[in-house]
């Protein structure tokens, strides 16, 4: 294991702990973005509290962006140009999401968005990705 992904993984428990500790809940799922620009895995199940983070494994800047303006995952908020190889970025599900909310999100370099409303509208195309509340 070289030292940047030492770095990345030791920030990246770090922050899953830190967020842990703050909420006592588990991490949700990791999502990678992948050298053939895709979120590996495309949909993620997790409960609302949950964190969901995303890993850029690629050599091709990257993010997160949600379908639905307002809600979900917005990694421009972090990385405002984008997430640059080997970054990472965490959003947590916020507690009060209701079961069964599906949050579809897309790339803003590789993907369009779907016409996401927090529930099953769909993906848009490309690089796109989704959350299912359970
Ligand atoms: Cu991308």
């Amino acid at each position: 294991m070289n030292t940047i992904k030492k770095l990345v993984l030791t920030g990246l428990l770090a922050a899953i702990g830190a967020a842990s500790a703050y909420a006592q809940q588990r991490p949700g799922a990791v999502v990678l973005m992948t050298e053939s620009g895709t979120f590996e895995p495309q949909t993620v199940y997790v409960a609302p509290g949950d964190i969901v983070v995303w890993q850029n494994n690629d050599a091709f800047w990257h993010s997160v962006k949600t379908d639905t303006q307002g809600f979900g995952p917005e990694s421009d908020l972090v990385f405002r140009y984008g997430m640059p190889p080997s970054s990472y970025y965490w959003w947590r599900v916020p507690f009060n999401t209701r079961s069964g909310s599906v949050i579809y999100y897309h790339c803003k370099f590789h993907g369009v968005p779907g016409s996401g409303q927090g529930y099953t509208y769909g993906y848009g195309f490309g690089m796109v990705g989704r959350i299912v509340v359970q």
